[in-house]
Formats: C-alpha cells, structure tokens, sequence
C-alpha cells in the first residue's frame, strides 16, 4: 500500500498511559501537539498513575496489543518521522520494540530510545536488574538515546555518583554510552556545580559536545525525563541541532519544575508543564 501523506511529522509515541501522575503518553501526546507533530500513541501499559513513590497502583499490561496496533497501522499506509519509546514493561516489549524499528524504521525515521529504567541512583520498583542488558540492546539500535545519569551508570555497568562532574567527565560518559551502538546521546541530571542541573548531549557523527544547565531546585520530581524527551524531540523535528535542541529541552523542564515548586503542589503528581506550552510553541516559531 503507498504511504498516506501527512502534512504534518508523525511519531510513534511507545510508553505506558499513566492515567495520574503527568509522564509517559499523558506529557508526550500534549507536547508533541503543542509543538506541531502528530503522535500516535502505542500504550505498553495502562496504570492508574505511575510507580513512583505512590503504592496502590492499578496496571494492565498490553504487550499483546503493540504488534497487532503495529501492524494495522502499517496496512493502512502509515508512516512515521520518529518512533519513540519510553517506559517499557517488561522485556518482551523490548523485543517489541527492536521489531518496530526494523520494520518502521525507513531511511530518515529517527529511532529515539528514552531508557526509562530508574533515578536517584536507583531502579524502578517494577525493574529487574536482568533487564538492564536488554535495554542496552535496543539502545545500541537507537539514533539517539536519552538516559539520565542514573540509567547512563546502569546501561554502562558503572557505580552511581550524585557528585558534580566537569565538562571532559560529561563528554567521556557520553562517549561510553555511543560505545553501546547509538548514534547520539543526550545525558540528562548532569551537574557541573551543586548549584546546577542540565544535560550534556554528544554526536558520534560530527564529534560535536554540547553542556547546558539551569538552577537545581532540589526535589524528585516526577515525568521530568519524558518531558525533556518528548521538547527535545519536538524541536529535532523541526530542524533544530541536537544542541539547541537539548537546551531547549532543559530551560523548559527547569521551567516546569520553578512553577511546580512555587505552588508547593505534589511533585509526584507531576510537574507543570501546561502552563509552558505558548511559551514553547513562541520559542519554535
Ligand atoms: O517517568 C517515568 C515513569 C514512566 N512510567 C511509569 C513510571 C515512571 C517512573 O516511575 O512508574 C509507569
């Protein structure tokens, strides 16, 4: 069947629909509208909210539906500019995913893997240390992956450290992790100073190194990496640089979590990202 043109860039959005919490599907699909691409949402999982820091979660696992939505989506002629995935439950979806890229990943699809594995230093209550080597398979599979610093540690096998690094320290992770296969990589929770929080982004291609921090406003808060993933997509479709892209990606995410803070609302059900958006879609035009 010949692929139906779209007016406008696609992605295929694979992450799990948290129904409370704002992460995953629940911040890609706004943003990714707000910025003029449309998304289309393959769900892994449906969960009343998500896992962190609330119990009592509901969850229905939906591994079974991804080939099948796949496929029809294939057999009506749809096309992707990105496909992007995120929260992943379990390691069959991995495998899921690996089949996706091969069979939707045409010339000129941008294969984004956000690792969505843990924080803080550590795992996701629901993620099994095994599954680490899977992820790192899909990874090298990847044009870019955007692991923060705790997942960049599991992907590479090294300790955690919240300490500070300097900017040669940032370039030579980001070098580790293009070892693994992607193409670029974008490290997110990078701290040049205590003062500071951003992310460092590195090219394999042209070799090029980018750092770009913000204020740290100390807290764990929630949906910050797939709100981060899903800016920096929306301006990499848009033909910003993989740079410009991530500073983007960091001032907004800074943005969200300044409004989330002056509130004083509860950072586990998300940051504001809402009240971001006409300034994102003001900084694309
Ligand atoms: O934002 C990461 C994330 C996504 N999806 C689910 C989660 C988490 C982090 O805890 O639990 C279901």
């Amino acid at each position: 069947m010949q692929a139906i043109q779209r007016s406008v860039p696609r992605v295929m959005a694979i992450h799990d629909l948290s129904g409370v919490g704002k992460c995953s599907l629940t911040v890609a699909l706004p943003i990714l509208s707000a910025m003029g691409a449309e998304a289309a949402a393959m769900p892994t999982a449906v969960l009343s909210t998500h896992t962190g820091n609330i119990t009592g979660y509901t969850y229905r696992d939906l591994t079974d539906d991804m080939l099948p939505m796949a496929w029809h989506w294939r057999s009506l002629g749809i096309c992707f500019d990105a496909l992007y995935s995120g929260w992943l439950g379990s390691s069959r979806q991995n495998d899921i995913v690996l089949t996706i890229f091969e069979e939707f990943g045409a010339e000129g699809t941008l294969r984004l893997v956000d690792p969505v594995m843990g924080d803080h230093g550590r795992l996701y209550s629901t993620y099994t240390p095994d599954r680490v080597n899977g992820m790192a398979r899909l990874c090298a599979k990847a044009d870019l992956i955007t692991p923060n610093l705790t997942e960049a540690c599991f992907l590479l096998g090294e300790t955690y450290s919240a300490e500070v690094m300097d900017a040669p320290g940032a370039r030579a992770l980001c070098e580790r992790l293009l070892s693994l296969g992607p193409k670029s990589v974008v490290v997110t929770g990078i701290s040049t100073g205590e003062g500071t929080i951003g992310a460092a982004a590195l090219e394999a291609g042209s070799g090029a190194f980018s750092l770009h921090e913000m204020p740290r406003i100390p807290g764990v808060w929630h949906g910050t990496g797939d709100i981060f993933g899903s800016v920096l997509l929306g301006a990499l479709l848009f033909g910003r640089g993989l740079a410009e892209a991530a500073a983007l990606a960091v001032d907004f995410t800074a943005g969200c979590i300044g409004r989330t803070y002056a509130c004083g609302a509860d950072p586990r059900l998300g940051i504001d990202f809402e009240r971001g958006l006409p300034g994102l879609i003001a900084a694309l035009a």
